[in-house]
């Protein structure tokens, strides 16, 4: 089982609500449907998730009206990720967290992942993404993409584990780091950039915290480009690309 992330930065401008990038999300279906068997994917909100949510002042404050409209625009980014995936010849499947996770604390503590598990063994392309979910404790959050990732790839124990963005990796000094451990972090941890535009889930650190989460769990992940042609084709083969992040020898 692969999971595959595609970040939002690559399919929106992030800094412009409800602009998609359609050219992009068709390059990116396109190298998906070479080899679309076996997989989960998951898409970053991008500007249709994060500009919203930053106006309702999601996740700090519970806004009714606010969790419908956040909602509701992340999934007009969905609708066009899958008719880009069924132009491509996949047949490709919505899975809207709102409706299958429950958080506690912000972060996932249920999630009803077996009609994903039928969806794949029957070859279908379930496609999840970021999204506002309820919570136990705290009446609504935000799921990133990068935790429902993690979730999922532990939960399914995956065998590829790669997550897309529009950076090279995990950047040291302007070059992408080869591979990365948790030991790694306190040395790395004030280089860590945000993101272009507004990002209410934490950016590449948040992303990093999740993916070494991962690894403390015995799976590896890589970060990789998602925006340079042929990338997210290498990741879904295996081929190291990027950042991989790894537990510790
Ligand atoms: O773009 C965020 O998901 P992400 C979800 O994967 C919302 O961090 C609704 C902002």
């Amino acid at each position: 089982m692969k999971v595959l992330k595609i970040g939002g930065s690559i399919l929106t401008d992030k800094r412009r609500i409800g602009a998609a990038r359609l050219g992009e999300i068709q390059r990116v279906a396109d190298e998906i449907a070479v080899n679309p068997e076996d997989l989960v994917l998951v898409h970053g909100a991008g500007s249709f998730g994060h500009i919203p949510a930053r106006r309702y002042g999601l996740p700090e404050n519970f806004n009714p009206e606010g969790l419908r409209a956040t909602h509701s625009s992340v999934v007009k980014l969905n609708d066009l990720v899958i008719d880009a995936l069924c132009k491509a010849g996949v047949f490709a499947m919505p899975v809207h967290p709102f409706s299958c996770v429950l958080l506690r604390d912000g972060r996932i503590d249920s999630f009803a992942l077996k009609p994903i598990e039928e969806m794949v063994r029957d070859g279908l392309l379930p496609v999840l993404h970021g999204d506002v979910a309820m919570d136990a404790t705290r009446k609504a959050g935000i799921v990133s993409g990068d935790q429902i990732v993690t979730y999922v790839a532990r939960a399914l124990q995956a065998e590829v584990v790669a997550v897309g963005c529009n950076v090279d990796g995990v950047l040291f000094s302007g070059e992408p780091l080869r591979e990365l451990t948790r030991k790694d972090l306190p040395s790395i941890e004030g280089a860590l950039g945000g993101s272009a535009g507004v990002d209410v889930t934490g950016g590449m650190r948040g992303k990093l915290l999740e993916m070494l989460d991962l690894a403390d769990a015995g799976i590896m992940s890589v970060i990789f480009n998602a925006g340079t042609e042929g990338n997210v084709l290498r990741a879904l083969r295996g081929e190291p690309i990027g950042t991989m992040v790894r537990r510790p020898n």
